[in-house]
């Protein structure tokens, strides 16, 4: 017994992860529907040792389905999603276009599984972005211990975070390094991203800030705490999979380096790698298809009474993106949803 489950964009790059997840966590599926645009329609993709035919998201009937992650952006959810919800499937959905509604829950399970209780509201749970699910994972037990007064992130982010157009901008104009007559001029990114690095993800905001980093500081107050100040600056970086962060930490209370790495040792979802020696930290390329958001270079900054700097290492396309919406469906069948 379990749950008649929909995959929504199941061709991109979040899509697969959700399936290749669902089937790795042995997720209870009674029944799967993979589904894709039409330009996609028919592709094959795979699930656990099965392989599906993608069906049409235009005219799928989202009646009898219990649950559907969504991958598809914000324009196709705007759509599809309140069709599904409407049809009595909760929606989980991993686009940035409902997570500020105030009556839409936006869940890191780690951190607020209570609030999933709220899918009641409209039948739809929000995914945070990746930047932020990653960070607020770190945050939430430091947070409990000491109360953080103020968060300053700055991200170096891979460039799967836009996509398959932005995988491929890479690689070819890496390539291109070796044959100089391809065209690689920039199209995803506004500037090259080989052998550089972008202080720009998301569009600019009359702030200046841009919205990847207004995201952070907004969904980490609806998600962890309001009362938390938090400051961006989010950097797209020539790596192809996993965010990094460098996270400096302000609290009321004194919290010791030594304690911060044993919370954060014992805390669920985090694996912490810090050794003070040469390679004694995790880099993006290590955290490649895990589930673990990785701790490293965890000290005390001096500058200030309470303070403490720690580098965040997570794969983007899983834990901030496909894991924590199998995670999310995980929690609400667990607290909430009978099966099938
Ligand atoms: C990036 N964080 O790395 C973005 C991708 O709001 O879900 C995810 C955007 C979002 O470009």
């Amino acid at each position: 017994m379990g749950y008649k489950v929909v995959v929504a964009g199941a061709t991109g790059n979040v899509g697969r992860e959700m399936l290749n997840i669902l089937a790795e966590r042995e997720f209870p599926v009674d029944e799967i529907a993979a589904l894709a645009s039409r330009k996609s329609l028919g592709t094959e993709v795979s699930f656990g040792d099965k392989t599906l035919k993608t069906k049409d998201l235009d005219t799928f009937d989202f009646a009898g389905w219990d649950i559907a992650l969504f991958a598809v952006g914000s324009e196709a959810t705007k759509v599809y999603a309140p069709k599904a919800a409407a049809a009595g499937c909760v929606v989980i959905d991993n686009s940035s276009l409902y997570r500020y509604d105030p009556e839409i829950p936006l869940v890191v399970p780690e951190v607020n599984p209570e609030a999933v209780e709220q899918y009641k509201n409209k039948n739809i749970i929000a995914n945070p972005n990746c930047s932020t699910a990653q960070m607020v994972v770190a945050l939430k037990p430091l947070h409990d211990r000491a109360r953080i007064k103020r968060v300053v992130v700055s991200t170096y982010q891979s460039v799967s975070g836009a996509g398959k157009a932005g995988i491929d901008e890479l690689w070819d104009q890496t390539k291109s390094i070796y044959n100089p007559t391809d065209d690689v001029a920039p199209k995803k990114f506004t500037k090259q991203i080989a052998f550089n690095v972008i202080p720009h993800i998301d569009v600019f905001m009359d702030s200046g800030e841009t919205k990847e980093e207004w995201k952070m500081v907004a969904e980490t107050k609806k998600i962890l705490d309001k009362s938390i100040k938090v400051t961006a600056t989010c950097v797209r970086v020539p790596v192809f999979v996993g965010h990094s962060e460098a996270i400096n930490l302000e609290f009321e209370d004194f919290l010791d380096e030594d304690e911060a790495r044993d919370i954060l040792r014992e805390a669920p979802g985090i694996m912490v790698v810090d050794k003070r020696e040469n390679g004694g930290y995790i880099t993006p390329i290590e955290c490649v298809g895990e589930y673990a958001t990785y701790i490293s270079r965890i000290r005390q900054d001096s500058t200030i009474d309470n303070g403490l700097n720690l580098w965040c290492v997570s794969d983007n396309l899983r834990k901030g993106a496909a894991l924590n919406a199998v995670q999310i469906a995980e929690t609400l069948g667990n607290r909430c949803l009978k099966k099938g």
